[in-house]
């Protein structure tokens, strides 16, 4: 078996969830029969939900019973419950990936240690331990009762994509977020597929703070609500260094339920998103966490990004009909 294979689906699965998840981490998954053979390759997608291991136990399960109850089911404890009830001897030989250490605690959901024990898993292939001790102890759990434990696949890559959660748990995660074309163009309408924006809507529904510059709010007058996915719309911090220059008839203003503060600087807990052009890159270029970038195939001319800070590439995956890349400052 090749377990790096099978550890980099799990990730690349949970990558599309980064950020998502938020205040849980990311998690991706993947389940193997007992030959083998590929069964499921899941994430954990929001908090409250399923955890990755669940929500690949439970489509390998549909693919080995031909049970289609459990399709989509996105209800934690009904899964466990039910999978344990119904699967039987199913898993019995099979390997599970998890690019995180199962929980073997009971928090908004029932432990995943409890849940790959219960069901005979022969093996579980793990990249990394959970950070949070309220959390952990899977890997001993798990070997406890037998179940061969193989740490550390793909540790690097593992650890990378849990590095927002270790950071908000710390206290702050910023990540800048940016669109852009083939030739580097950012003004001038619309860029990302909607597919990207749709994503980017979902992560302003989870954000603490949507944090924009003064300039932005002033030539764009963007609304910044969450209307591609129906989620709440997220409080705004307009960053400005002179209070009274930010006109307040501007629609974002009147979106309901929603705060919008005036600061001169970024707020200081929690997972803050920041949505900007050139000039506000820069001018946070110490500043913030992570960059993702959103690459869409077109050209129109325009102004871009000119910066030369060095950057690590982080991970990159297609969205839509963009190019999504997940980067680094090297300072950071
Ligand atoms: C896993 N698999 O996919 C994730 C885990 O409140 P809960 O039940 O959602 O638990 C959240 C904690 O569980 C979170 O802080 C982290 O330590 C771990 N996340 N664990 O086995 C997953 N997302
Ligand atoms: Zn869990």
């Amino acid at each position: 078996m090749d377990h790096p294979f099978y550890m980099r689906l799990a990730l690349d699965a949970a990558w599309r969830f980064q950020l998502l998840t938020y205040p849980n981490p990311a998690v991706g998954a993947v389940v193997l029969d007992k030959h083998g053979a590929l069964l499921a390759v899941s994430a954990h997608e929001r908090a409250g939900g399923p955890h990755a291991e669940v929500r690949a136990v439970r489509d390998a399960y549909a693919r080995l019973s031909g049970d289609e109850s459990l399709n989509g089911c996105e209800e934690a404890l009904r899964l466990h419950e039910a999978l344990r009830q119904k699967a039987g001897r199913l898993f019995e030989g099979a390997t599970i990936y998890v690019t995180l250490e199962p929980c073997a605690h009971t928090g908004r959901t029932p432990p995943c240690a409890g849940l790959i024990e219960a069901l005979g898993f022969k093996r579980a292939v793990i990249g990394t331990r959970d950070p949070n001790p309220q959390a952990a102890g899977g890997i001993e759990r798990l070997k406890a009762v037998g179940i061969e434990v193989i740490e550390g696949v793909e540790k690097e890559a593992c650890e990378r994509l849990l590095e927002p959660f270790v950071r908000w748990r710390a206290g702050r995660f910023v990540l800048f977020k940016l669109a852009q074309r083939l030739n580097g163009t950012v003004d001038g309408g619309t860029i990302s597929s909607e597919a990207s924006r749709r994503w980017v809507h979902r992560l302003r529904g989870v954000a603490d703070r949507l944090v924009i510059g003064a300039r932005t709010v002033r030539t764009d007058r963007p609304l910044l609500d969450c209307r591609l996915s129906g989620d709440r719309p997220p409080n705004v911090t307009i960053l400005s260094r002179r209070r009274e220059t930010v006109d307040r008839s501007i629609p974002l203003f009147f979106v309901p339920g929603r705060e919008v503060e005036i600061a001169d600087r970024l707020p200081e807990k929690g997972l803050i998103l920041v949505e900007g052009g050139p000039a506000l890159l820069k001018s946070l270029e110490e500043t913030y966490d992570w960059l993702l970038l959103f690459i869409a195939p077109r050209l129109k001319e325009g102004l871009g990004y000119n910066g030369t800070q060095e950057l690590i590439k982080l991970h990159q995956s297609a969205l839509g009909e963009d190019i999504t890349v997940w980067l680094k400052a090297k300072h950071g």
